[in-house]
C-alpha cells in the first residue's frame, strides 16, 4: 500500500486530493496547523477515528507548519511517504501584498523545507515530490497562451515566492536527482473554494442576494481574465505527474479564458438576476499590480499524462451556484442572520479586504 504526505490538506485542493488518494487505496498523512477553532471542515467526511480504522486506506492527521523545517523533517522520516504533495500556502494574492514576508516564508521557504526533508528521506528510500506551482508566475504575460516554456514575470509577493519555489524544485531535481515536479496550475474552483476568492465570493453573493440575505456585492477589478477549471479534476493531474516515468513540469488549464464579468453574468443569471443591479466596485479589492490575462496551454499534460479538463465555465458556475443556493437556504431557515449590505458579507465588517 502506497503512502502519501500532504501539506495543505485542509484546503480546497488538499481535500479533493485526499479523497482521490483514499479511493486509490493510499495511506494518507496530512499536515494540519493547530488553530484555536476547527479548521478541518473540508476533510471531516474523510476522517475515520483511528480506533475504528483497520489496515486499509486511512487518513492520519499530524500537527505541523511549513515554517517549521525540523518538524517537517521529523514527520517525513517518521511517516516515510512514497509521494509528497506540497499544497500548503498563504494562497491569497491580494493578502500577499499585506503580508509579503510571511507569504514568502511559507510559500518559498516552506517549499524548500519540504524539499530538504524529502532529500533526507531519499537517502533511505525513494520519494516523489509534487510542488503546487501557479499560473500567477506568468503575471504580466508576453506570450499567450502560456505554456511550460513561457518566461515568468510575477506581479505579487505570492507569485514571486511561487517562482522561487518553482526553481528550488527544479534545482533539487537537477542537483540531487530527486523525483520532484512542478504542476503549473491555472485557477481551479469548486464549492470548496475559499469564500474570498473571486468565483466563490460571486456564487455566495449571488445566491445570498437571491435568498434575500444580502443586498449588494462589492468587487474589485472585474475586467481581468482567467482560465478557470474544476478543482476535482485538477488533483487527478497532480497525481498523474507523480506516476510518470520521468519527473517534469506541466501546465494544467482548460485552454479557455473569460472575464470576471462573464462569471458574474453566469452566476447571477443562474438565479434569475441581472448582476449589474447588485454589483458595485470597492477599490479596497484592487491589487497594487494586477494580472490582466491568464490563458493556459495544457497540450503537454494531454499528450504525456492523458489529462484533460472536462468541466467548462458554465458547468462550473452551475455546480457552485447549486451548492451555494442550498447553503443560503439553510442559513435562511436557521434564522440566525442579519440582512447585510454584502460589503463584507463573509468576513467581519471591520476586517481587511481580500
Ligand atoms: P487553500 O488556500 O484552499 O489551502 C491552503 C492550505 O495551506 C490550507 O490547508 C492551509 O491551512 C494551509 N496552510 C497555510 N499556511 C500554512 C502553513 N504556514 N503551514 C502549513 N499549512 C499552511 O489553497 P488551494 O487548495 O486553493 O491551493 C492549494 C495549493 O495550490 C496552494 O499552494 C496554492 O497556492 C496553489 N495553487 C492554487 C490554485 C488554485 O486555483 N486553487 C492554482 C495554482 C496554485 P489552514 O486550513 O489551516 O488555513
Ligand atoms: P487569483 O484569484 O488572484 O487569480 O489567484 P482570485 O479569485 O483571488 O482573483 C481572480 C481575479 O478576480 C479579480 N477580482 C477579485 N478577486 C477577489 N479575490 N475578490 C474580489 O472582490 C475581486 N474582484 C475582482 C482579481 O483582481 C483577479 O484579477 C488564485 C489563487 O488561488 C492563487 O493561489 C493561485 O495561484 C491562482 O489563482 C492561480
Amino acid at each position: 500500500m502506497k503512502k502519501a504526505l500532504v501539506t495543505g490538506i485542509t484546503g480546497q485542493d488538499g481535500s479533493y486530493l485526499a479523497e482521490l488518494l483514499l479511493e486509490k487505496g493510499y495511506q494518507v498523512h496530512g499536515v494540519i496547523r493547530r488553530a484555536s477553532s476547527f479548521n478541518t471542515s473540508r476533510i471531516e467526511h474523510l476522517y475515520q477515528d483511528r480506533h475504528d480504522a483497520g489496515d486499509g486506506p486511512s487518513l492520519t492527521l499530524h500537527y505541523g507548519d511549513l515554517a517549521d523545517g525540523q518538524g517537517l523533517t521529523d514527520l517525513m522520516l517518521a511517516t516515510e511517504p512514497d509521494e509528497v504533495y506540497n499544497l500548503g500556502a498563504q494562497s491569497h494574492v491580494r493578502v500577499s501584498f499585506d503580508s509579503p514576508i510571511y507569504t514568502h516564508d511559507v510559500v518559498a521557504g516552506g517549499a524548500l523545507r519540504v524539499l530538504e526533508a524529502a532529500r533526507r528521506l531519499a537517502d533511505k528510500k525513494p520519494v516523489r515530490v509534487y510542488q503546487a506551482s501557479s499560473s500567477e508566475m506568468f503575471g504580466k504575460v508576453h506570450e499567450t497562451p502560456q505554456k511550460e516554456t513561457t518566461p515568468f514575470y510575477p506581479r505579487s509577493p505570492y507569485a514571486c515566492a511561487k517562482v522561487a519555489a518553482f526553481h528550488h524544485t527544479v534545482n533539487y531535481r537537477d542537483s540531487y536527482g530527486l523525483f520532484a515536479v512542478n504542476g503549473i496550475l491555472f485557477n481551479h474552483e469548486s464549492p470548496r473554494r475559499g469564500e474570498t476568492f473571486v468565483t466563490r465570493k460571486i456564487t455566495r453573493g449571488a445566491t445570498r442576494i437571491a435568498e434575500g440575505l444580502q443586498n449588494k456585492l462589492y468587487m474589485g477589478n472585474t475586467d481581468s481574465k482567467r482560465d478557470w477549471g474544476y478543482a476535482k479534476e485538477y488533483v487527478e493531474g497532480m497525481w498523474r505527474m507523480l506516476q510518470a516515468d520521468q519527473p517534469d513540469d506541466y501546465v494544467l488549464a482548460t485552454g479557455v479564458t473569460e472575464t470576471v464579468q462573464h462569471f458574474l453574468e453566469l452566476s447571477f443569471g443562474a438565479v434569475g438576476l441581472d448582476w449589474q443591479e447588485y454589483v458595485e466596485t470597492d477599490p479596497r479589492y484592487f491589487r497594487p499590480a494586477e494580472v490582466d490575462l491568464l490563458l493556459g496551454d495544457p497540450s503537454k499534460a494531454k499528450a504525456e499524462l492523458g489529462w484533460e479538463a472536462e468541466t467548462d465555465l458554465n458547468g462550473l458556475a452551475t455546480l457552485m451556484v447549486e451548492h451555494d443556493r442550498d447553503l443560503a437556504r439553510r442559513e435562511k431557515h436557521a434564522g440566525d442572520y442579519e440582512v447585510s449590505t454584502g460589503a463584507h458579507a463573509n468576513q467581519p465588517a471591520t476586517g481587511p479586504a481580500a
